[in-house]
């Protein structure tokens, strides 16, 4: 087991003095094994007994969740009357009146105390004593149970998950296990708006649910409220509704159809539309028109939550008082979403500053992490962190939008709750491992070795990085200067054990069983990672054959790297073949790269000395993007199987006038056949193909549209390829696809 986290040894816990004095108290860590997600804020703890066994329960005003939560646990085998007591209540039962004082202030807050004979639990209100339930349970599943007092409640009012990737949005199944997980780590807020589901966006947000999906969504929304959770349902109508009182009566019957199934709490998206739906002023006056034709009229449903256009700092365009305008005009009660300073980023102090003033209240944070969409080929399997501390009063709510595997993004989402409950005290790196021993309660040192390599996404046109390998790095940095300079190799064995360590953790993983689920969704990648291992352990065995001058042994070894990296290949091309980032790529910022090192360098050296002629072939993508368009500068282009393809960015693209993307392929690069999809694909009239061979001297080349893809056979040396804006306007495009064949 890892080390438990500290029981508030050091911190210092503020008591209320009848006279009205803070008394400061010192409480010391009797560090016993408790874990409790998201960390508590004060915990008195003044001794531990065996934890009790037999209970009498005493449920005061429990409403449906907590009884059931309560269920869960509470059974006729431990209840009887000579247990020990458990009173549960909120506030307005009955309770001697002096533990009733210490109760929090704050909403969804309670108050623990426990002794030899008695376990007292009050919540602020109806949810808070569910939470205190869910920690009551968390304790009772340790072997010590510690008495004295927990004072409890959490930092941000809304804590949570968006589920707003593009790609296949999450089943039915993963959903119900998802929400059972928010509620037991005290997240209060699941916001359903998969870019995916057709009855979300358009042009079907304006239909109802089919039955058979109806049915589903209202046993989710059941299952949110027994996990004391809000189930925001969320509408994404911006790319082709109409401001007229058709498309207003249509949404609103959408939303009377949505809270017959039982939703109370409702979301407008507006991210990445073009066109009419971006106009603030109308979006304001849709979501003041909901506000008052339905939220105030039902008065059992929550304030509504929006996600503007411009929904990060980077986009937000300096002088179209397109943030302003939402300030200004949107009923106040209304929520606005925030991505922060760029589409993936993450969020300080200085972020909310900026853009509270424009909006006049409180972003809402849409954090995009651990989202894959952009990035489909990785997993982002690392600890959560990087957002300040400092931002619980600046922000009103912050939700994580994950990965579209949705148990690999427990790591992450574990970690959400943990920061957003209790800022002050949040460790990332101790929260991963905690997070690690939840979701594996028996794999998780195997799993700890896999994510400690399966962090980063690799470079990407958001620029968002993370660490990866950080134990390791600076041992690979070592291993290659030694190598480099031509030095003796000094960390031969670290290296050689991590490489084993890879091995042996994706064998116990891939036979492991205690998380079947989760090995569904990683298993290619794992098996990638086993291979990776591999071909790091016969990376150092070329080294070894070459110090001993034993050549047989060495080419063995390398044609046996070789023929790891094939079925690596193969691995790639045949496992996640989505159209955007297909593939399957594993400890990419630091292991990967060492072995490739390391495996050129012991050839070439092998090559110098025997006087051999073994190839080194790198994957080396010698073509670059060529564009004018900001927003594209960083996207990446991928060269597989003789096709180079640029990364087909999620956003709406501006093209200006004259603005272009394409190509500058490597000299010599005949080029075949060009591939483009954008929508909407009127824009193909007013786009020109052009190649070149300086860069200033252009030859058009004839396009064909067929269906909605245009295409065209170029069949020549060149050496730039574009498509370009010829017309004077901007033009604003989704792209689906761009593509060339090369020879
Ligand atoms: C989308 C979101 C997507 C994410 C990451 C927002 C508000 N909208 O660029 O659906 O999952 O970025 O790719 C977005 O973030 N668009």
């Amino acid at each position: 087991m890892i080390k438990p986290y500290k029981l508030i040894s050091p911190y210092i816990v503020k008591h209320l003095l009848s006279l009205g004095l803070f008394l400061l108290m010192t409480c010391y860590s009797l560090a016993q094994n408790i874990a409790i997600n998201p960390t508590p804020q004060t915990i008195v703890i003044t001794g531990y007994t065996n934890t009790p066994t037999q209970f009498k329960l005493q449920p005061k005003n429990v409403d449906k969740a907590t009884q059931h939560l309560l269920s869960t646990f509470f059974n006729e085998t431990n209840t009887s009357n000579n247990g020990i007591a458990v009173s549960v209540g909120d506030i307005h039962a009955k309770f001697d009146k002096k533990l009733l004082k210490k109760v929090p202030q704050h909403p969804e807050g309670y108050y623990i105390n426990s002794s030899s004979d008695n376990i007292t639990i009050i919540g602020r209100d109806a949810r808070g004593t569910y939470y205190g339930v869910q920690t009551l349970l968390a304790l009772l599943a340790s072997d010590q149970f510690p008495q004295g007092d927990i004072v409890d409640y959490p930092n941000v009012s809304a804590r949570g998950v968006v589920e707003g990737f593009y790609g296949t949005p999450w089943s039915f199944e993963h959903r119900m296990r998802q929400l059972d997980f928010y509620g037991q780590n005290k997240l209060n807020t699941y916001i359903y708006g998969p870019k995916n589901d057709p009855y979300h966006s358009s042009p079907n947000w304006r239909e109802p649910y089919p039955d058979a999906e109806a049915a589903q969504l209202k046993k989710l929304i059941d299952r949110a409220e027994s996990n004391h959770l809000d189930f925001v349902w969320a509408i994404h109508p911006g790319q082709d509704i109409q401001w007229n009182n058709d498309d207003r009566a249509a949404l609103l019957h959408k939303f009377e159809l949505m809270y017959d199934l039982g939703i109370r709490s409702y979301a407008v998206f507006f991210d990445d539309i073009s066109g009419e739906g971006t106009n603030p002023s109308q979006q304001a006056g849709l979501l003041n028109y909901l506000n008052t034709a339905f939220v105030k009229v039902k008065k059992d449903v929550k304030p509504l939550i929006m996600c503007p256009t411009e929904y990060n700092k980077s986009w937000s365009k300096p002088d179209g008082g397109y943030l302003e305008t939402l300030g200004k005009e949107l009923d106040p009660s209304i929520r606005i979403m925030w991505t922060g300073n760029r589409v993936v980023s993450d969020i300080d102090h200085e972020t909310m500053a900026w853009i509270n003033a424009k909006i006049q209240r409180k972003a809402f944070v849409w954090w995009n992490f651990p989202v894959s969409d952009y990035v489909r080929n990785h997993l982002l399997m690392g600890p959560t962190y990087g957002n300040g501390t400092d931002i619980a009063n600046d922000v009103s709510g912050f939700v994580s939008n994950p990965m579209e595997h949705a148990e690999a993004s427990k790591i992450a989402i574990y970690g959400v709750a943990d920061y957003t409950w209790n800022m002050a005290a949040y460790q990332p790196e101790n929260n991963r491992l905690r997070a690690l021993q939840t979701i594996m309660p028996e794999s998780y040192k195997a799993l700890e070795i896999f994510t400690d390599h399966n962090s980063d996404l690799g470079p990407n046109g958001h620029q968002y990085r993370r660490v990866e390998s950080v134990a390791f790095a600076p041992k690979a940095e070592a291993f290659l200067k030694d190598l480099e300079s031509g030095q003796n190799i000094k960390n031969l064995e670290a290296i050689q054990a991590e490489f084993q360590a890879m091995v042996e953790a994706s064998y116990i993983l891939l036979s492991s069983t205690d998380n079947p689920i989760l090995l569904d969704e990683i298993r290619p990648w794992v098996k990638q990672f086993q291979l990776l291992g591999q071909s790091g352990l016969v990376m150092l065995n070329m080294h070894a054959a070459l110090q001993a001058k034993q050549t047989d042994a060495f080419e063995r070894s390398y044609h046996a790297f070789k023929a790891i990296k094939t079925q690596m290949y193969q691995l790639d091309h045949t496992e996640n073949q989505n159209p955007y980032q297909p593939g399957v790529k594993t400890a990419t910022l630091v292991v990967a790269p060492l072995i490739e090192k390391g495996f050129a360098h012991f050839t070439n050296i092998y090559n110098q000395t025997f006087n051999k002629h073994l190839k080194v072939d790198v994957n080396y993508n010698p073509h670059q993007l060529f564009t004018t368009i900001a927003q594209l500068q960083n996207q990446q282009i991928s060269l597989r199987d003789r096709t180079l393809t640029l990364n087909p960015p999620l956003e709406i693209i501006p093209l200006a006038p004259q603005a272009y993307f394409g190509f500058e392929v490597q000299e010599g690069t005949h080029i075949k056949k060009m591939t483009c999809k954008l929508s909407p694909t009127t824009v193909y009239k007013d786009l020109k193909l052009e190649v070149s061979n300086d860069g200033t001297h252009w030859t058009t080349v004839a396009t064909e549209p067929k269906y909605d893809v245009l295409q065209a056979t170029v069949n020549q040396t060149t050496k730039f390829i574009r498509i370009i804006n010829t017309t004077s306007e901007t033009l604003e495009v989704k792209m689906e696809l761009f593509k060339v064949e090369v020879r």
